[in-house]
């Protein structure tokens, strides 16, 4: 399958923000995503373990309004049906979610899929499946997410920068003091949460990571 220049548009962007209440400092899911898009986040994912389905659809209804105002690409984690009841742009599919056909039975064409992948036989199973972006990760170790697998090093990003033609976004430990590093390994999106999330100035934090994006290409 090939990926829709309306799609790639879409994840053409260097940071990839994610939402994590847990580790916003007290501030709700709607303030960190209101601050991430006033920052200048063009792709906003949703993620958010512990909460009902109810409420986590009605915090998706208000960012997929949000994101639309602010032109953002948004995607939600794990639930297809939300993303679906939303509108969303896409939905993010780890290894042990629904399978990615299944999903895509669901969504239909329009819709991006994302899944993470933690080697080269995802990553190819991946893209072969119908993916339209795949995760690389966790480069760096991570605390942020439970069931998370040992990091992959940026041995995997290299491999996936020279061998992989659908977009890709470095995840897993990056930082500001990391930053530079993965940027060089040739990565052209990366994805964070805590470093987000948990800084007291979102706008100021998102503002100095994208000026470090921008200084590397
Ligand atoms: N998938 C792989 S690592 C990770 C996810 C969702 C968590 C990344 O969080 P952080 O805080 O940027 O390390
Ligand atoms: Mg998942």
């Amino acid at each position: 399958m090939v990926i829709t220049a309306i799609k790639r548009r879409k994840l053409a962007y260097p940071l990839y923000a994610i939402t994590a209440q847990e580790y916003s400092l007290g501030r709700s899911n709607i303030e960190v995503a209101r601050d991430m898009l006033a920052g200048g986040v063009k792709i906003l994912q949703y993620r958010q373990k512990e909460k009902s389905g109810r409420e986590k659809y009605l915090e998706c209804a208000e960012i997929r309004k949000m994101t639309k105002i602010a032109a953002a690409t948004f995607i939600v984690n794990d639930d297809v049906d939300i993303a679906l009841a939303v509108k969303a742009d896409g939905v993010h599919l780890g290894q042990n979610d629904m399978p990615i056909e299944v999903a895509r039975e669901l969504v239909k064409e329009a819709m991006i899929i994302g899944l993470s992948t933690h080697s080269p036989r995802q990553a190819l199973d991946a893209i072969t499946r119908g993916a339209d972006y795949i995760a690389i990760g966790p480069i760096f170790p991570t605390q942020t997410k439970k069931d998370v697998c040992p990091a992959v090093g940026l041995e995997y990003l290299d491999y996936a920068v020279k061998n992989v033609t659908i977009p890709c976004v470095a995840i897993g430990g990056i930082k500001l003091h990391n930053l530079q590093e993965v940027l060089a390994h040739g990565a052209s999106c990366v994805a964070m949460v805590t470093e987000i999330v948990s800084a007291p100035d979102i706008r100021a934090r998102i503002k100095k990571i994208l000026s470090r994006c921008r200084q590397s290409t």
